[in-house]
């Protein structure tokens, strides 16, 4: 089906699901474009988070008594319909929940990376890389030895895909690239990296912390060899997230965290681990945030991921446009259109984001500024910060039109 032909949001039906839209600071009703950020909760997902602990609060995997069988039940099949909701045919076993996308990064660093890595090692990244991975793997390379390598951006805010078949070679362990950047809001050609990585026999990762939220997504079609993103950024609770992995790389990799429920077998000498995906989850786990993202999938998946990215294209597209028209404002990324998602970081002359983020905010309109823990890609920009709009389900272009409005205020005071 074409992208076109898909039936428009009810987006105000949408909106009566999230109180917190309604909510009014100095008689100014909120416009909330930092989804990027955090996006918000829509009342069934608190309901069935307020469900758990209302009705069958209890710890998993280890009691017999009823409210643990419910509890533990529940906690698995989230598993199973996350594996289901980005196509991993492996089920609960390539899907380990983590605390977020940031964490998910750092289990791979740590399991995979300190083992496998060493100074004759590559690890190939992009320039438009989430400070989430560029650091760790920076980290992980000092303490290995192993070098990193970026693949540029070009003018465009694209990935140059000559200078990507340059840098990965033989030498290149891991290939980890962001699917959507949320700075230049560029789609990336993740699976274009991932068949390049396996042509020399290198590994996968694609931070999909942008991604998941807002296309449909499918892992094995990317052919992934590992997928991370976060539950926040999916109309889902804080404190869980996700890293996917092939069953037969996780089977293959050591624990980084160790303790209670991961183990099969422990003497006063030594331990052995249990299955997928419980070897990675020691400890008490986000129970009812398991409960939280299931019932955000399902949520997500009624309304429709090809949808919900027509939304947000279009929202992008039109923010583009109008602030195009405005004649002082630098906008970053791709030109609007299939590989550029639903954001738009931007800087109006002469102004600095952060007073112009601190204007919107007297008219209720929450954007971000900063360098959005890219701190390298701004050096490359050549600018130290940026405001960025990014939108979600619930948004209107009567929000964009607030927005691109409140930059008169900015230009009266700063310009
Ligand atoms: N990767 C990408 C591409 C991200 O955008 C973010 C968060 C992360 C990783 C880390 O996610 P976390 O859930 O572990 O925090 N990005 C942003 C942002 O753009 N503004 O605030 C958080």
């Amino acid at each position: 089906m074409s992208q076109q032909n898909l039936e428009a949001l009810d987006v105000e039906a949408i909106r009566e699901e999230f109180p917190i839209l309604e909510r009014e600071f100095d008689d100014q009703q909120v416009v909330y474009l930092d989804n990027a950020a955090t996006t918000q909760t829509p009342d069934p997902v608190v309901d069935a988070m307020s469900d758990y602990y209302r009705r069958y609060n209890s710890n998993v995997h280890r009691g017999i008594h009823h409210l643990s069988q419910e509890a533990s039940e529940a906690y698995e099949e989230a598993h199973d319909r996350v594996a289901e909701f980005i196509g991993a045919s492996g089920g609960r076993e390539e899907v380990i929940f983590t605390k977020n996308t940031t964490e998910s990064e750092n289990l791979l660093a740590y399991s995979w990376g300190l083992n496998e890595l060493g100074p004759e090692d590559e690890v190939v990244l992009t320039e438009m890389e989430h400070h989430a991975s560029l650091v760790t793997w920076q980290q992980i390379a000092m303490r290995t030895g192993a070098s990193v390598e970026y693949i540029r951006v070009d003018e465009e805010g694209r990935l140059d895909m000559d200078h990507a078949e340059e840098l990965i070679t033989d030498e290149t362990a891991l290939v980890s690239a962001v699917h959507v950047s949320n700075t230049l809001g560029t789609v990336n050609p993740v699976s274009e990296l991932t068949d390049l990585a396996h042509e020399h026999d290198a590994l996968s990762f694609i931070d999909g912390a942008q991604a998941v939220p807002n296309q449909p997504v499918d892992v094995e079609e990317i052919d992934a060899d590992f997928y991370a993103f976060s539950g926040h950024k999916m109309a889902g609770p804080t404190g869980i997230g996700v890293l996917y992995g092939k069953k037969e790389l996780l089977e293959a990799m050591e624990p980084y965290l160790y303790g209670g429920g991961m183990i099969r077998k422990v003497t006063f000498e030594e331990s052995t681990w249990g299955d997928l995906p419980w070897k990675f989850e020691p400890g008490t786990p986000p129970i009812a945030e398991a409960v939280g993202l299931h019932a955000a999938v399902d949520w997500l998946e009624e309304i429709g991921m090809d949808r919900i990215r027509e939304h947000e294209q279009d929202l992008a597209r039109y923010a583009y446009e109008r602030l195009e028209d405005e004649g002082d404002v630098e906008i970053y990324g791709p030109e609007p259109g299939p590989d550029r998602g639903g954001l738009v970081s931007f800087n109006l002359e002469n102004v600095h984001a952060h007073d112009l983020t601190s204007i919107m905010n007297d008219h209720t309109i929450a954007v971000r500024a900063g360098d959005h823990c890219t701190q390298p890609l701004h050096d490359k920009l050549g600018v130290p910060a940026s405001t960025r709009a990014s939108f979600y389900v619930y948004n209107t272009r009567e929000e964009v039109d607030k927005l691109v409005a409140a930059l008169d205020d900015a230009r009266q005071l700063f310009a």
